[in-house]
């Protein structure tokens, strides 16, 4: 596949941000296409989230790339908090008239790539060395190379979609826009072909530190807990984890822990991130790219579908004469994504152990979940969070 010469918005990253981008770019019948560094297979292969909020959900929908969600997607009417021995379901269906659905980002990926051909959606894989160019001009443009050759494409705009190492955020001056924050822990996780060991996911407060149950499907679960910075995934062979996940669910969870074969056993670092200029001249960032979220409140993927859902109205606005939407497009996105931020700040303070606290945290810590077991209002106001607030 050759480069277009010209195109309207010239995507960098293939990820969900991109990939859904593209598709209602295109769906729009605006000229797009996606230059990604890896190749097919190993976008395909990652796995990262696992729960969708309805605005993500309704894109895929709206883009009638959802018949896989539809028969795989698992819809989620609860979740629960935990710790010790104390299990608090929040009823997110009850209290906001919403669920989650838990369908995995890698599947998410995989339908999002598999219908491009048929949108005629160009995805370049395997695009290296990418450089922005010219973007506070009028001609912005895109250099990488190919199978060895040295490819342009010059745009109307760029959308940095290539999350939080990706070269777009670095052709912004960083003029005191960023906002940081990094956690003294990590997350190991584990994905395997076991049933999991309760309908719904269960965030736990142990002692022990953080242990959060998720799952895929019936028959395929994923497990996490917290573990020091220094922790390195050698270190913990499988049955080692499964020990400890049994430690931590045994008193919480309606069924055993299953053991089963590791598909995947990784370490992700946590961090809050924001970087407030997402409109640079004529490049836009949406995604990892401007910001990261400590995955406690499952909010990574669903904020990058919710900055897509506002800038790929932009650019529809724009290539109808209507140029408010860009203009607008930075304040609006950055209002959700601060309290995308608050609540996995919030939720990551109150369910993971800090080395630096003391006896007294722990009471806060322990005094705010039976606070939220015993109100409604305190339930709610999680439930509306987790749901994902209004776009
Ligand atoms: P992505 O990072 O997904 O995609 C960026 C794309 O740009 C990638 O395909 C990359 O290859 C490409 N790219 C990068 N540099 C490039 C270059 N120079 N040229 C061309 N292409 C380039 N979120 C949750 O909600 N729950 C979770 O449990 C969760 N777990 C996570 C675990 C890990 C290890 C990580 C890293 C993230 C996790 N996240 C989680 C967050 C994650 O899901 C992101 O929010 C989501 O992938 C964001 O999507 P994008 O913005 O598209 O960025
Ligand atoms: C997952 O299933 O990978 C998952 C679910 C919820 C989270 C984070 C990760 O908050």
């Amino acid at each position: 596949m050759t480069a277009p010469s010209k195109t309207g918005v010239a995507i960098i990253g293939a990820g969900p941000a991109g990939l859904l981008l593209g598709h209602l770019l295109r769906a729009a019948g605006i000229a797009c296409v996606i230059v990604e560094r890896q190749d097919r297979a190993y976008v395909e292969s990652r796995i990262r989230a696992g729960v969708l909020e309805r605005t993500t959900t309704d894109l895929l929908r709206r883009l009638g790339i959802d018949a896989r969600l539809n028969a795989e997607g698992l819809i989620e009417h609860g979740f629960n908090l935990a710790h010790d021995d104390l299990l608090i379901r929040i009823d997110v269906s009850a209290l906001t008239g919403q669920p989650v659905t838990v369908y995995g980002q890698t599947e998410v990926t995989r339908d999002l790539i598999a219908a491009a051909p048929e949108r005629d959606l160009d995805i370049m894989f395997e695009a290296k060395d990418v450089v922005l160019h010219d973007v506070t001009g009028d001609a912005p443009f895109v250099t990488f190379t190919r199978d060895g050759v040295t490819q342009r494409i010059d745009a109307d705009f760029i959308a940095g979609c290539d999350g939080f190492h990706g070269p777009s955020r670095k052709a912004i001056p960083a003029v005191a826009c960023e906002y940081e924050r990094e956690y003294p822990f990590g997350w190991l996780g584990i994905l395997a072909d076991v049933p999991p060991c309760h309908d719904e996911l269960i965030y736990a407060n142990t002692d022990a530190g953080f242990a959060l149950a998720s799952m895929r499907s019936a028959t395929r679960s994923r497990y996490y807990i917290q573990v020091p910075l220094t922790e390195r995934v050698e270190d913990w062979p499988a049955d080692r984890l499964w020990d400890e996940l049994e430690r931590r669910f045994a008193p919480l969870a309606s069924r055993p822990v299953v053991r089963g074969p590791a598909l995947e056993i990784s370490i992700a670092p946590l961090r809050s991130y924001v970087f407030e200029t997402m409109r640079h001249g004529r490049l836009f960032l949406a995604g990892d790219s401007a910001h990261i979220v400590p995955p406690t409140g499952a909010k990574g993927l669903n904020l990058a579908a919710s900055d897509i859902a506002y800038l790929s109205d932009a650019f529809i606005a724009h290539y109808r004469g209507d140029e408010s939407g860009l203009t607008g497009y930075q304040a609006r996105a950055l209002a959700r994504i601060w309290k995308a931020e608050r609540f996995s700040w919030y939720l990551t303070k109150l369910m993971h152990r800090f080395p630096e606290d003391g006896a007294f945290e722990r009471r806060m810590q322990i005094a705010e979940l039976d606070y939220v077991a015993q109100s409604q209002a305190m339930q709610t106001a999680i439930a509306e969070n987790y749901v994902g607030l209004p776009l």
